[in-house]
C-alpha cells in the first residue's frame, strides 16, 4: 500500500508543471488532510503489535517524499526564473531596494565624547593591545603569581603566559616604559574580557577607559579633581563626586568614586539600588612598585589613574536597562542613538 502510494505520488510530482501545480502536489501528499498524514492516522485501525513497524514506514516515505518535494521545486523555481528573463518580465536594471546609511555604534559615539573631554584636560589617548600576558597584566601591576587579588578578575586564558587583558591597566605598564622619563597624561581605551556570567549588568566582552597622569608633585586632589570634571562633562554639570577608600593592588592609596544618582538626584532610586549614589570608577595614587615597573623613581614622581567602564556610563546616561542590547546587533535597539 505504501509502496503504491510513494510509486503514484513520484509520478504526479514529475509531472508538475509549474509552481501552483507543485503547491498543489505538496498539499494532496503532505499537507494537514494529506494522503501520507491519512496514512498515519490510521494506524489505530492496525493491531497494537503492527503499529510501531507502519507508523515508521509512513514517516520514512513522508521524509522521502518531502526530499523529492524540494527538489522538484528547485527545477521549477529555476525554469520559471528562466522564462521571466526570456520574456523580460524581471527588470534588471530596476534600481535595488536603498539600505540607508549606516552611523557610528553607541559605544564608539561615547568612546569619542570621553576622549574630548579628557583631550579638553590635556590627555593623549594611547592603544595597548587586547592579547596580553600574565607579567603586564598581573605582575608587574603589583599581583606576582598566587597573589589572591588575581582572583577579582575571572580570566580567559589562551596560552600558559598569554591572556585577553581583563582590564585597561596593564597598559599603565607599557605607556610608562615608552614615555620614561617625561611626565605623562593618558588615557587608554580598549575591549577586556573576563570569564563571568552574562547579565543585565555584565558581559564578558566590554570597554574600559584608562586614566594614568604621571609627574612630579602629583596629588590625591588632582584626580579628584579630574574625576568630577569628567562627571560634569559626560553627564551635568552640577553633578557631585563622593570619594571611598577601596583596594586595587596597584594604587596606594585606592579609592572608588560615585556620583549623586543622575536619574533621582541623590534621593535613593531602583537604579542607584536605593543609596542615591552611582560608581564611576576605581581610581587611586600609582603603587610605588608599579612606578619602579614602569622606570619612574617613586622618591622623585607620582602619579594616579583611574578605571572605568564605558557600556555602565552610557546606560545610565542614555536610561537603558540591560547592557546586553549593546551587542545584539538588533537594528531597532542601535538605530535610537
Ligand atoms: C578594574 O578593572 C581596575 N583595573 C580599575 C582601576 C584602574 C583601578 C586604575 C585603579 C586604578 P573593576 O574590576 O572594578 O576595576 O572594573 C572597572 C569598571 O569596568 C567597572 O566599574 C565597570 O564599569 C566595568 N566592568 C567591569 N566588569 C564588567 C562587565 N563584566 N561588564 C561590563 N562592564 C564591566
Amino acid at each position: 500500500m505504501l509502496d503504491q502510494l510513494e510509486q503514484k505520488a513520484r509520478q504526479a510530482l514529475d509531472a508538475t508543471p509549474d509552481s501552483d501545480a507543485l503547491a498543489a502536489w505538496h498539499r494532496h501528499y503532505l499537507g494537514k488532510k494529506g494522503a501520507a498524514t491519512q496514512m498515519l492516522r490510521s494506524v489505530s485501525a492496525l493491531p497494537p503489535e503492527e503499529r510501531p513497524a507502519f507508523g515508521q514506514a509512513v514517516n520514512r516515505l513522508k521524509r522521502a517524499l518531502e526530499t523529492a518535494f524540494e527538489a522538484r521545486q528547485a527545477v521549477i523555481q529555476r525554469q520559471e526564473m528562466e522564462q521571466q528573463l526570456a520574456s523580460g518580465a524581471i527588470d534588471v536594471t530596476l534600481s535595488g531596494r536603498p539600505t540607508g546609511p549606516g552611523h557610528l555604534h553607541l559605544t564608539t559615539q561615547t568612546l569619542r565624547q570621553i576622549y574630548a573631554i579628557f583631550a579638553g584636560m590635556g590627555f593623549q589617548v594611547y592603544e595597548a593591545p587586547d592579547v596580553e600576558t600574565d607579567e603586564l597584566n598581573f605582575g608587574l601591576l603589583n599581583m606576582p603569581p598566587e597573589h589572591p587579588a588575581r582572583d577579582m578578575w575571572d580570566t580567559f586564558w589562551i596560552g600558559d603566559q598569554v591572556l585577553l587583558r581583563t582590564h585597561t591597566s596593564p597598559g599603565q605598564i607599557r605607556v610608562m616604559r615608552e614615555r620614561y622619563p617625561e611626565p605623562i597624561r593618558v588615557i587608554l581605551p580598549g575591549k577586556c574580557y573576563r570569564y563571568e556570567q552574562i547579565t543585565a549588568r555584565a558581559e564578558h566582552q566590554f570597554y574600559q577607559v584608562e586614566g594614568l597622569a604621571v609627574g612630579r608633585g602629583i596629588q590625591m586632589t588632582d584626580l579628584i579633581g579630574t574625576l568630577t570634571e569628567f562627571a560634569r562633562r559626560f553627564y551635568e554639570p552640577d553633578r557631585r563626586i563622593r570619594i571611598r577608600g577601596s583596594y586595587f593592588p596597584f594604587t596606594e592609596p585606592s579609592i572608588e568614586a560615585d556620583m549623586d544618582c543622575i536619574l533621582c538626584n541623590g534621593k535613593g532610586c531602583r537604579v542607584c539600588k536605593y543609596s542615591g549614589w552611582l560608581e564611576v570608577c576605581g581610581a587611586g595614587m600609582v603603587h610605588p612598585v608599579v612606578l619602579q615597573n614602569g622606570g619612574y623613581d617613586p622618591e622623585e614622581w607620582s602619579g594616579f589613574a583611574f578605571g572605568f567602564g564605558v557600556e555602565r556610563p552610557a546606560m545610565v546616561k542614555y536610561g537603558i536597562d540591560d547592557i546586553r542590547y549593546f551587542y545584539g546587533n538588533d537594528l531597532r535597539f542601535s538605530t535610537q542613538f
